[in-house]
């Protein structure tokens, strides 16, 4: 009997008002309507114990420390980590919105000089690596011509460009290689179609015949 081929790790990234909660919807459906077993999640998760402390930090109700809440961030994600592996092993494409490129590139966007982007990025080794990040980008002019700004943390125009800066280092560093930047001012079913096309071009590649890989940075 040939084992279960394993499921796809896909992020889907991007700055707030990029459109990543509708694009991932779009795209669970249409793996759905592929044929393949589709498990949707988001970072943060909100509902555990630590994501209920993120939760009332980026409302403002609670202060972290710049480094507690960062590791926070990640320590939400490791908790998820055993489920995203069983997920993949038993033949299901998980699809997260947003992963350990927010996780990194919001905390370094905070100009603590103790919290640098390279600082950042090590509580994540050893994840789950994604065999596609699509990182929606969103010019300023772009962002700003959507509707307006939740009241989360965060959500400020100066701190979005410095997100998206560090976004774009890490899309020039040779070790993230799975991410693709996507023109998220184009229509939204425009944008669905370019990432059909992505996803196509991962299920009829080698990489899901070879193991899940850790990050390693
Ligand atoms: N965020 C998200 C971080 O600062 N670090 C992380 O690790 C993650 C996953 O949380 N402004 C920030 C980015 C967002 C905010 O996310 C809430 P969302 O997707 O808007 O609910
Ligand atoms: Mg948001």
């Amino acid at each position: 009997m040939s084992p279960v081929p394993r499921g796809a790790l896909i992020v889907v990234e991007g700055l707030d008002r990029a459109g990543k909660s509708t694009q991932c919807e779009k795209l669970c459906r249409w793996l759905e309507q592929e044929g393949r077993r589709v498990k949707h999640m988001r970072f943060p998760n909100r509902s555990t114990p630590i994501g209920k402390s993120i939760d009332s930090y980026l409302r403002g109700e609670t202060q972290q420390e710049d480094h507690v809440i960062h590791l926070l961030f990640s320590a939400n994600r490791w908790e998820a980590a055993p489920q995203i592996i069983e997920h993949i092993r038993s033949g299901t494409t998980v699809v997260i919105d947003r992963y350990y490129y927010s996780g990194a590139v919001y905390s370094a966007a905070k100009k603590n000089p103790n919290l640098t982007l390279e600082w950042a990025i090590q509580p994540e080794i050893g994840l789950p690596k994604p065999d596609l990040c699509i990182f929606l980008d969103i010019s300023s002019t772009d962002a700003a011509a959507r509707s307006g700004f939740g009241g989360e943390r965060y959500e400020t125009s100066e701190m979005q460009k410095r997100v998206r800066n560090l976004f774009q280092e890490l899309l020039q560093k040779p070790q993230n290689k799975e991410m693709v930047a996507v023109n998220a001012g184009d229509s939204m079913e425009e944008v669905h179609e370019t990432m059909r096309r992505l996803g196509n071009k991962l299920f009829e590649g080698e990489g899901l015949s070879k193991p899940l890989k850790s990050f390693d940075y």
